[in-house]
């Protein structure tokens, strides 16, 4: 079906530190901490539901063995922004209006006044908010809803280095499928995630809601070599019937991405496009176990629900499209 893109890509995963995990929730004092974190664009590809099966998503796969995984999950929109503003305001889109992706431009002031978002709830209710990377899409971090927000684009970057290996196509930026040669400390999702990690090991007077938006795997799938390495040339490509559009009904064919299907086709280069999303994943992965040890070692450990969630899935081929 078309809408695998609604089936499995919204990936909420509850825990909590204590032994066994959503069992103990009766146990945790009323206004328990919340870690939520948000990945961009990460489908079923991962250990624990089993999407492919070379996927390696250990940190994420330990997370979810100690709490509650919603397989049977569905996202309201299979797009960055009235998915995510389904879920921070919510309300489907379809009901709110809220499908614009540059929110604050062409959102009207009464649709916005008419919602109250997660972080902006948590804080009008004794909660102190702590975000990093993307939430929302593109909205501008406001006093409204967090008591603090990291924007790594205040800090000095390094430029990017690529390695000779992957894909890319011309010069494009967001085309691209290469590993990148920088320490890891150079990536935007390294730094969103220290944030997190900053946050978590600080004393908290109040309870605490923290955001931390992981953008990988969002195209371009550029991640650390050591990422790619982890995966054999070529990887198992997903399943694809023949004629794979023709059960989509209209809206969905004119959706879907055929142009960067034939493309990758004539470049040969489905196979560095997948590889480089499975090294995407796992990069994502790697941000998010360091969020889970911070937490672990912290004084919170047993007072922190683990919200981790995808905003859509995406896809590598199926219904000859990307996404
Ligand atoms: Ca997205």
């Amino acid at each position: 079906m078309y809408f695998d893109k609604l089936h499995v890509p919204l990936i909420t995963i509850l825990a909590t530190f204590q032994a066994v995990g959503f069992l103990q929730a009766e146990k945790l004092p009323a206004r328990p901490n919340v870690l939520f974190i948000a990945i961009d664009d990460m489908n079923d590809w991962t250990g624990f539901l089993g999407g492919h099966p070379q996927a390696q998503t250990p940190q994420m796969d330990r997370l979810a063995k100690k709490g509650v995984n919603f397989a049977n999950a569905h996202c309201s929109a299979p797009g960055c922004s009235p998915s995510r503003n389904a879920l921070l305001y919510g309300v489907e889109p379809y009901k709110s209006g809220l499908y614009a992706f540059y929110d604050q431009d062409k959102f009207s002031k009464s649709q916005l006044e008419d919602y109250t978002s997660l972080p902006e709830f948590f804080k009008n209710n004794g909660y102190a908010t702590f975000g990093s990377g993307k939430i929302h899409h593109r909205r501008n971090p406001t006093p409204v809803e967090w008591t603090e927000f990291y924007d790594h684009k205040a800090e000095k970057r390094n430029p990017m280095i690529f390695d000779d290996s992957g894909y890319r196509q011309g010069k494009s930026s967001k085309m691209n499928f290469k590993p990148t040669l920088n320490p890891l400390e150079d990536h935007n999702d390294y730094k969103n995630a220290s944030f997190g990690t900053e946050i978590l090991s600080r004393e908290h007077a109040k309870p605490f809601f923290l955001a931390v938006g992981i953008v990988k795997p969002h195209l371009a799938f550029v991640a650390p070599k050591q990422f790619f390495d982890l995966y054999p040339d070529p990887v198992k490509p997903p399943r694809i019937r023949v004629k794979d559009h023709e059960d989509i009904p209209a809206v969905g064919r004119a959706m879907a991405k055929v142009k960067d299907d034939k493309r990758f086709k004539s470049d040969s280069a489905w196979n560095e496009v997948r590889r480089a999303y499975l090294a995407c994943i796992s990069w994502a992965d790697h941000n998010v176990g360091r969020l889970i040890d911070a937490l672990e070692a912290s004084p919170y450990a047993d007072n922190t629900v683990v919200v981790l969630w995808s905003d859509h899935g995406f896809h590598l081929g199926e219904k000859e499209s990307l996404p």
